[in-house]
């Protein structure tokens, strides 16, 4: 998979990329991932990307010249057919589901913003998806791409080490995940669960199940709901 991401804050995605899965996964030529600087694109000597919303009202709205550009530009750089996602506050929140749906991209263009907004014809004249992380406000789209792209190359088959683990994850079956126990087998007076020590793997499935089943209930009703989707 080629991951393009157009940023005006290339710097600020080095750490994560370069650490545990995500870096492993590149060094692995899993994906590909480009950075382009949106500012690159500014048609002033200022590298002016941004300016004053018309009708007036607080804080600065993205141009949209300097982001068609680099789009246009990205666009060129490789021939496979691109999905775009446009982060933004506004947009369709996203989820596991959404993760999986975009793991079986060969190419996916990341469009983050800063500041208040973007200009409304970056929305209407770009092709995109509009992809929200949450009911918050972050300061930009960069945070928000590196959670999806996160969320997305760790369901690459190849980016985990343990196939399973992925398939057992919260969300991947719509409960919570069970609790789960390593050594020591009592710590400081708590001790694990019988049931876990007793070599019975379908009785153990089962207590793993009813316990998802019980968590998801106490902290995520919601997520029972079978009206959650629609
Ligand atoms: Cl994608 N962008 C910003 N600026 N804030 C957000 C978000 C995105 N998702 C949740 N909050």
């Amino acid at each position: 998979m080629r991951i393009d991401i157009l940023t005006l804050f290339p710097e600020v995605f080095a750490s994560h990329l370069n650490c545990s899965i995500i870096k492993r996964a590149q060094d692995e030529g899993l994906i590909q991932i480009v950075m382009t600087d949106i500012r690159d694109f500014a048609a002033d000597s200022y590298r002016k990307v941004d300016d004053k919303p018309y009708g007036g009202g607080p804080g600065m709205v993205m141009m949209p010249g300097p982001v068609f550009d680099c789009f246009e530009h990205v666009l060129k750089l490789s021939q496979e057919k691109a999905r775009t996602i446009l982060l933004t506050p506004q947009g369709k929140t996203f989820n596991q589901a959404k993760a999986l749906e975009l793991s079986a991209e060969k190419r996916l263009i990341l469009i983050a913003g800063k500041y208040e907004g973007f200009d409304e014809r970056i929305r209407t004249g770009l092709d995109t998806e509009q992809i929200s992380i949450g009911d918050y406000i972050l300061n930009g789209g960069e945070l928000a791409a590196m959670v999806i792209i996160d969320a997305t190359v760790r369901l690459l088959s190849g980016a985990l080490g343990d196939e399973d683990s992925a398939r057992d994850d919260s969300f991947s079956d719509g409960l919570l995940e069970y609790p789960q126990y390593t050594r020591p087998e009592v710590f400081r007076g708590m001790k694990v669960p019988d049931i876990l020590l007793s070599g019975n793997h379908k009785k153990i499935a089962e207590w793993r199940k009813q316990q998802s089943i019980e968590r998801t209930k106490k902290n995520r009703p919601d997520l029972l709901d079978p009206e959650k989707d629609k």
